[in-house]
């Protein structure tokens, strides 16, 4: 299992680093007690705990759903590729995610295709979730909390031969009867590195204890190739990759993926100069995606037949040095990503029928960064970090196919395309670790800092009501609105990093003070109340700037003992409530842990897990949110090297066939289902799967 704490890679120096040359937990690698001995160059700074890959499966195609192994972290889970990263009951556009150190921007207005989703299970390399208030450094908006996706690449080699790698691995699953196929390949010496990798997934409908889950199909096939240079401390990469997903049902959501057709290509660089270091990175995605109500599921009428089509393209960068200061390091930099979006809704039986949902929006946010790492005797350690962004978001005018017929959305169109509809946000972020090193085996954690995020442009620029929400799937009808206002989240944590010899404990307890976040309220606009009874809901909401506060907990823990046993767990909890009114805040995962005991073999392991979920009565009037029940499950798990090349893995998921409902799964939107429209979608029922993975080094 990953070796976290021990190598416990600094947050600054993970960002400056990147996958170039940060060295990599490894997948195989047993995961060892934490030390507290810190690395030469460490000062200490927030830890980016990273998720342990070796007891979860590649059959799991979805890699946000390892989030819920991270103390704080969870998902809200929209279909079987479409995971958003919630971590402190924070979720959609308030995390920051990272894949290779990128934000890949959604490629439609409901989020199907969220970050993570761009790095399949098999070719991930590393999981990191940034515990407690995230640094300045470590991206442009980060209200919610930064989380690090790395995928698998080539290494440099030593020497001048050229050494090649190749890794297959193949594995089914019962429960989706899926199976997975994936291919990594490299060749590398000491100044070239090379690599390509593909992998293909295919799934059917989600089998649980009462029938199927429709639709919950999946497909999907991603592949890539890239090249790293290196010479004299300085070195340069290339990647591209590509997406294919096909039909893939999101069962919470109106509509089900028809395809996502993603490019990303990314370049970066890397210096050091004697005590100086330089990293520069570029990169640009393009997104083409069509949903429909029709390919997976059935509308109530043909006339209710919808596509959506969506085109999203995103440039990004990002540049830092870093240089001695004092007692420590300072890192300056600025980086940004500039998107843009189009959603088209037609209507296949009837040609006249055209909505531009979003036209010609732009959001362009970007930012300056300063952070201080620095060690202050040896007690100490401290981070300090301002950061100022500009978010400028734009749109162009939109039309309505009915707008010559109804005067209602006549009215609403024309105001839009009348109004002012630029919208800019000049936003500061501060942020204050400090880490006491209390004793040898005992760090006390305490953290102040003060974040902003700008509105997302579908907050700003929804203008009939639809339920293009970024994935938020309370089955409401949403506006926005044009005036929205920054959030500003105003957070202190404070926490132990205990690491005995046999055993650790992290807990920490945090508090967000949230002005102007933004929610959807009831509207209270005539016109739009109309159009949207008209169109299937009487209470459209309008996102609006309210005031809100969440707190909680969460720790990871371990024990070791005799020379094979192992116990590791992780708890979790967050309450989020309105300040302005008395209500809850929507999709807040309940209370939640889970705990593996393992038996560890050099040639093979296995473990007995159990998760367990607390019902959620704390849930949201405004969003007519429903409560949802506790659970607990098993599941049985177990790995194998058979020879030296080639490893099994096996296990029993939800071994007692639990029928059960996650709150953050989203509510059944699917007639045709053996899942009743509005309950909650259910988890799936008991699941084998077995892979075979084949290294050659
Ligand atoms: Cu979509």
């Amino acid at each position: 299992m990953s070796g976290p704490r021990d190598s416990a890679p600094l947050v600054p120096l993970v960002l400056a680093l990147t996958a170039l040359n940060t060295p990599k937990v490894h997948a195989g690698e047993a995961r060892q007690l934490p030390q507290m001995t810190v690395e030469s160059e460490a000062v200490s700074a927030p830890e980016a705990y990273p998720v342990e890959l070796q007891p979860t499966t590649i059959t799991t195609p979805d890699t946000a759903a390892l989030l819920q192994r991270a103390p704080g972290a969870n998902v809200n889970r929209n279909g079987p590729l479409t995971g958003l990263a919630q971590y402190r009951g924070m979720y959609g556009d308030r995390v920051n995610v990272l894949v290779n150190g990128m934000n890949i921007s959604s490629g439609g207005p409901n989020g199907m295709d969220p970050a993570l989703s761009y790095v399949p299970r098999t070719q991930l390399q590393s999981l990191e979730v940034i515990r407690g208030i995230a640094p300045v450094s470590s991206g442009v908006e980060t209200i919610g909390g930064t989380i690090i996706a790395d995928s698998r690449r080539s290494q440099f080699a030593s020497g001048k031969n050229v050494r090649p790698t190749l890794d297959l691995t193949l594995g089914g699953a019962t429960a989706d009867r899926s199976h997975v196929y994936s291919a990594f390949g490299s060749a590398a010496n000491s100044s070239h590195r090379l690599h390509a990798y593909g992998s293909k997934e295919r799934g059917g409908n989600i089998e649980f204890p009462d029938g199927k889950i429709r639709p919950t199909r999946h497909e999907r096939l991603n592949y890539g190739a890239g090249y790293g240079f290196r010479h004299e401390g300085q070195e340069i990469s290339f990647d591209l990759r590509r997406n294919r997903t096909d039909d893939t049902g999101t069962p919470s959501l109106p509509m089900d993926i028809v395809f996502i057709d993603t490019d990303i290509y990314e370049s970066e660089y890397q210096g050091r100069f004697g005590d100086y270091e330089l990293h520069g990175k570029l990169y640009y995605s393009d997104v083409d995606h069509e949903m429909s109500n029709y390919d997976l599921r059935q509308p109530a009428t043909p006339a209710a037949s919808r596509l959506n089509t969506t085109k999203s393209n995103s440039l990004g960068y990002r540049a830092d040095f870093g240089l001695p200061l004092g007692p420590g390091t300072l890192l300056l930099g600025s980086d940004g990503h500039f998107d843009s979006h189009d959603a088209t809704v037609t209507n296949p039986v009837n040609p006249a029928f055209r909505v531009q949902a979003f036209n010609g929006v732009d959001r362009n946010a970007f930012g300056f960064f300063a952070e201080w790492n620095a060690t202050l005797a040896n007690d100490w350690d401290l981070q300090l970090g301002a950061r100022y962004n500009r978010v400028e978001s734009s749109s162009g005018t939109v039309s309505h196919f009915m707008a010559g017929m109804n005067p209602m959305i006549a009215t609403l169109q024309n105001r839009f395309n009348s109004a002012k509809r630029d919208n800019n946000q000049n936003n500061l972020d501060l942020v204050a670790k400090l880490d006491y090193h209390l004793s040898s085996r005992l760090d006390l954690i305490a953290e102040g800092g003060i974040k902003k995020r700008a509105p997302s442009y579908q907050e700003l620029y929804l203008w009939v009501p639809l339920q293009a929400t970024n994935g938020l799937a309370d089955g409401h009808n949403y506006v926005g609105d044009l005036n929205l206002d920054s959030e500003t989240a105003y957070e202190a944590g404070l926490g132990l990093d205990w690491r005995g010899r046999r055993a650790y404990a992290a807990p920490r307890l945090f508090y967000r003070y949230v002005d102007n976040y933004i929610q959807g309220t009831p509207s209270t606009d005539p016109v739009v109340i109309m159009v949207s009874t008209a169109n299937g809901d009487p209470k459209p909401l309008q996102f609006s700037n309210v005031d809100a506060r969440l707190y909680g907990g969460d720790m990871d823990w371990g024990v070791r003992f005799g020379r094979h046993w192992r116990l590791d767990g992780v708890l979790s909890y967050v309450r989020g409530e309105r300040r302005d009114i008395h209500d809850d805040l929507y999709r807040i995962a309940p209370l939640n842990g889970n705990a593996m005991l393992s038996y560890n073999r050099s040639r093979w392991w296995a473990g007995i897990e159990g998760v367990g979920y607390a019902k959620q009565n704390k849930v949201s009037e405004t969003n007519d949110e429903q409560k949802s029940d506790g659970y607990a499950l098993l599941n049985l798990r177990a790995g194998l090297t058979l020879i030296r090349e080639l490893e099994i893995r096996l296990g029993v998921e939800n071994v007692l066939d639990k029928n059960y409902q996650p709150h953050l799964s989203g509510i059944n939107r699917v007639a045709a289902s053996d899942v009743a429209v509005g309950e909650h979608v259910p988890g799936p029922g008991r699941n084998y799967y077995a892979t075979l993975e084949y290294h050659y080094r």
